[in-house]
Formats: C-alpha cells, structure tokens, sequence
C-alpha cells in the first residue's frame, strides 16, 4: 500500500494521443534546462529536445522542469520519456488510447448496482455476486423501507440504483450529479456525431442489445430508484424526495451487501434531493424520448411534480448532524439546485414558467463556477449552453456560453501556473479533489465544444494526464491504468486488503484522490505534514482520501468519452 514517488519523469501512464498534447514533468532543481529524450520500446531515441524550467510548484513543494513532446506523432507501446538519465514509467501512444477506460470507467456503474446480480460473465468473476438489498435473509433489503423514527409512517420501496461509493447508502444528492453527467456524456457526443462509442452493446451490462445506448440504460438503473424515492401522491410533502436511503449504523469493512444485516432506513426529504431528482428526470425527459417514450413522459411528470413539490417547500434543509451510517450530503444553498432544474425543466420543455425561473434565479447573472455534489448550478449552465433549440434571448444565450469559456480560460491559467498542470489551485486539494480536477475539465472541454478552439481539448485532455500519473505522487489514480496505479480504495466489497479471498476494485475506478484535510484515522497517522498534493495513501482505512464515489467516477467517464473521441471513418 505503500505510495512511492518513483521515477521523478512523471507522465501521463497510460499514454497519450497521437494527436493530443504530450507533455511531463520532471522533479528536478537544476536551474539550467535538461536533456531529454523520447525512446520507443526498443531503446531507439525517436525524439529529443530541452526542458523548461518552471521552479516551485506550490501544491506540492517540487522544484520541476516541463517537457514537451507534442511534435511527436507516432504510435506504439511501451515508449518511455528519459531526462537526465532517469526513464518514466513506460506509456503508450494511440488514436486507441481511451477506448478501454471509456468502457471500464462506465462499467464502474453496473459493479455498483443495487438489487440485481452482478453477472459474472459481464463484470468478471472475481467481481460476480449475489444481488444486494432484495430482503434475502440476512439483508433487510429496500423493497419495503420505513423512515427513521417520526419522519413517515409508511414504507417505500427504493430498490435499485448504485451505491453512492466505498460504503451501500444511497442518496439522491450525489446520485443527481452522477446521473446528470452519464446522461451529459451520451448528450455531449450525440451533438459530436459520436456517440456510436456510446452505443448500444458497447459497455458490459445486462441491457447490452436492447437497441438503447448502453451508458443511457446505465442511467436509467438510477433513474429509476431516484424516481423511487419521490414521496407519493396523498401523503404529506407529496412530490418531495427522500434525502437518502442507508444502514442505521455504519456497517464495517468487508460487508458484502447481499450479507448486510442493518435495518435500512429513509431520511427526511430535503429540497435539494427534490431538485436533483426534478433536474435528472427532466433531462431523461429530452434525452430518453427517441428511445422509449413512455419512460420519458414518466421521467417529465416526476421532474414537474419535484419542482412544483420543491417550490412549495424551498427551504427543507438536510442536517449535517445526519451522518450515523450514512453520509449527510448537507447543503445550506439550494439556490443552485433551483437554477439547474429550471434550467433542464426549460431545455426540455420550452414553458415560460421554467424560463422565468432560469432567468430570475441570481445564479443566472455574473460568472460560471465550478461545481460538485453541493453545487450544481454550473450543470444547468452547461445544458443552457450547449442544449439545441434552447429559447433563451441570443444575447443572453451568448453570455452564459461566454461564461463557460471564461470560466475555462480560468482553469487554464491555474494549469500554466502549475507544475503539474493541473486545473485547481494549491488550496483545492478537499475530499474528492481528483474530482474536482474532472469536474473543471469538464468545463474546459465544454468550451471545445463551443468553440473549436485546440488549447480546450489540450486542457481538457491535459488534465487527464494528472489523473493517470503526470503528478507530484507518480500516482494513477485510476484502477487498472498505469504502471503505478492505485489499487486499494476503500470499499466494502472491493476490499483485498482487508480480505484476501476478495477482489481489489476493477479496472477504471478513480480514487478521490490527495485532501490536505486529514478527515480519516490512516491519513491524520500516515500523512502529518503533507505538501496538499501530496496528501494520498492507496490504502483502503483511507476513506477521505482514497474511496471511490458515483459522482467521481461519472466525470472521468465523461473525459474518458470526450478522450476517446475521433471523427468516423
Ligand atoms: O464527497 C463527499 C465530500 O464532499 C464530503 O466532504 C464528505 C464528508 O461529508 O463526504 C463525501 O461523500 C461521502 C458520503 O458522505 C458517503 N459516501 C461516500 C462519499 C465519498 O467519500
């Protein structure tokens, strides 16, 4: 479990395109430029030049020098970068290059399923198990939950959906974002003319050959339990959502979830959790209809009685204190979630009524930011902007695509400020900051789409090389890719290091990656003194620094998506 910082020549691991940017960066106080060399995999140097010195890195603490071998555009494996007579870790370069992680990085989703089996001939076999959460002795199951004490006096059945992360909660905040951008990715290459890479029978599922693309029949196994989790008709906050659904108490590690025995329990709603479900049903609305009509008129009437349900209940906040067994996912601003289901009830729709809300709501004005879990405005953003048909006033509709480029430029200038290029600034290393840097690339890539401008697909293409080894660890954070990758997230079932017999978690599962907060027992004992990127352990106790999660794992989906792009033919 040990996190070694190797080689100081730091690549992206995996690899780069052929028609990408490919640069690295050497750990190294030398002031003068270095040497170096690209050497295919019989030795034979195929390209040289210098490097740049950039000095201090303040995220990490590292003196570095940046390499730039983006004039190189042949392919093949097993090519490594030397400076100074140190090689990289060897990498390959490929017009391929993310076509497996686009698929395994999906595929995370179907391994996180509730209440079906995993198939052992889709997932794998270290990986096939019993269905989670059905009420099969010793599981008390989903299929008929009640409410922590004095919130409803009825059950409901919530099964389905995927586990939120390393731990069997479900929770409707979270799951909207996660949800949103699966959704997001099918929609973005739909526009790009390439979505046939995420068609039907392109991802391991059982859904494979229905006739609807895999990564849509993906997210409607969440679609539905969000749905699920929508207060019925003729009880009271009729329309809302339930917060969440998870054990009374923490269960611990392993637990495999069919052999869960805690009592399963419903969470106050919350207004948030309406609007994240008012948001994703209506985006299903738009995107599902050419697929199943039916389905997406279910999805239209949920996302209009969540928005009315919400309106008429805009301020239910979920406690923070509400963390026993589950996370809280608390948000005191749900103005945001307001704004971004406006914004896909508008884009679906095209009422006034939603337009007003879009263009009354404050978070319409001023610039885009980024945006997580707790705030999800830039989403409504980006649906607003890229979306066809949207009705917004042309100068209007210019300004908020406007602010989705400025917001990009931003985090291209945070990653030329960096020595490791990477789209967050040094104080942005919080729980889940790999996310982050996923979640800004998307923005950046977003901008590509709106403009066509090369340096958005650099950005965008550049963070994935941190993601994948090019940082101040060496470290992959990414399962399965990389020749230094990270293996031990924490999980319940996925837990080899706790358990032998169990498997460690597949191929394309991204760790939260460094939090410079210390917010678990292993990292506050392993990582005193930490440079903020520099804050990771790839051992499975570390939870705030090493789990997995729905809402990081969709974001490197998507940028594996828009990575493994090319024009037909
Ligand atoms: O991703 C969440 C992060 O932003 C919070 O700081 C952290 C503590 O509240 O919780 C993270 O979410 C966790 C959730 O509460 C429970 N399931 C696992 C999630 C990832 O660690």
């Amino acid at each position: 479990a040990a996190t070694g910082s190797g080689t100081p020549v730091r690549v992206n691991q995996l690899g780069y395109l052929p028609d990408g940017p490919k640069r690295a960066t050497v750990v190294s106080s030398a002031t003068a430029p270095l040497a170096w060399q690209l050497r295919n995999a019989a030795g034979a140097t195929v390209a040289s030049g210098t490097t740049t010195v950039h000095g201090a890195d303040a995220a990490s603490g590292d003196a570095t020098h940046l390499v730039d071998f983006s004039a190189y555009t042949g392919t093949g494996t097993g090519f490594t970068l030397v400076v100074d007579g140190q090689a990289s870790y060897p990498f390959d370069i490929s017009a391929a290059l993310y076509d497996g992680l686009r698929a395994d990085s999906m595929s995370f989703f179907y391994q996180q399923r509730s209440g079906i089996a995993i198939d052992a001939a889709l997932a794998g076999s270290a990986y096939a198990r019993p269905a989670g959460h059905l009420g099969v002795a010793p599981n008390k199951g989903d299929t008929s939950v009640p409410c922590q004490a004095g919130v409803c006096d009825y059950s409901l059945d919530v099964r389905g959906g995927w586990y939120d992360a390393g731990d069997q909660g479900k929770y409707v905040v979270n799951g909207g974002i996660a949800t949103w951008e699966l959704v997001n990715s099918f929609e973005r290459a739909h526009r790009a003319g390439t979505d046939a890479g995420q068609g039907d029978s392109t991802l391991r599922v059982p859904e494979r050959g229905n006739g609807t693309p895999d990564v849509l029949d993906e997210a409607r196994w969440e679609l539905d339990f969000l749905m699920r989790m929508q207060v019925p008709d003729g009880k009271p906050m009729a329309g809302m959502a339930f917060h969440k659904v998870h054990d009374a108490q923490w269960t611990g590690l392993p637990t495999r979830p069919d052999q869960d025995s805690q009592q399963r329990e419903l969470h106050k709603p919350s207004t948030a959790a309406t609007l994240n479900l008012a948001a994703t049903a209506a985006q299903c609305a738009r995107v599902y209809a050419p697929y199943d009509s039916a389905f997406a008129a279910r999805c239209l009437d949920s996302a209009r009685r969540a928005w009315t349900a919400a309106k008429a209940n805009p301020n239910v906040l979920a406690p923070a204190t509400d963390s026993t067994g589950g996370g809280a996912y608390d948000d005191t601003q749900v103005g945001d979630e307001f704004y971004w289901a406006a914004a896909e009830l508008y884009a679906t729709t095209g009422e006034s009524q939603y337009r007003d809300a879009v263009t009354s709501s404050p978070y319409h004005a001023g610039a885009a930011g980024g945006f997580y879990w707790g705030d999800t405005a830039t989403l409504g953003r980006i649906t607003l902007a890229t979306v066809p048909g949207v009705g917004l006033a042309a100068d209007d509709l210019a300004r908020i695509r406007a602010s989705l480029t400025t917001a990009a430029d931003g985090y291209l200038a945070t990653m030329s400020g960096q020595g490791y290029a990477v789209p967050i600034p040094a104080d942005g290393y919080v729980w889940g900051s790999n996310s982050s840097v996923a979640d800004n690339a998307m923005v950046i890539a977003v901008a590509y789409e709106l403009t066509g401008q090369q340096r958005y697909r650099a950005g965008a293409l550049e963070s994935l090389d941190y993601l994948l080894g090019r940082n101040a660890l060496n470290q992959s954070y990414v399962t399965g890719y990389g020749e230094h990758a990270s293996e031990n997230e924490h999980h319940r079932f996925w837990a080899h290091e706790n358990d032998a017999s169990l498997p460690h978690p597949p191929a394309g599962s991204i760790a939260g990656g460094p939090n410079s907060g210390l917010q678990d027992p292993v990292a506050a004992a392993q990582l005193t003194g930490c440079a903020p990127a520099k804050c990771y352990v790839d051992d499975i106790g570390s939870y705030s620094t090493n789990e997995v999660a729905i809402n990081w794992n969709a974001p490197l989906a998507w940028l594996a998506a828009f990575a493994a792009d090319r024009p037909a033919g």
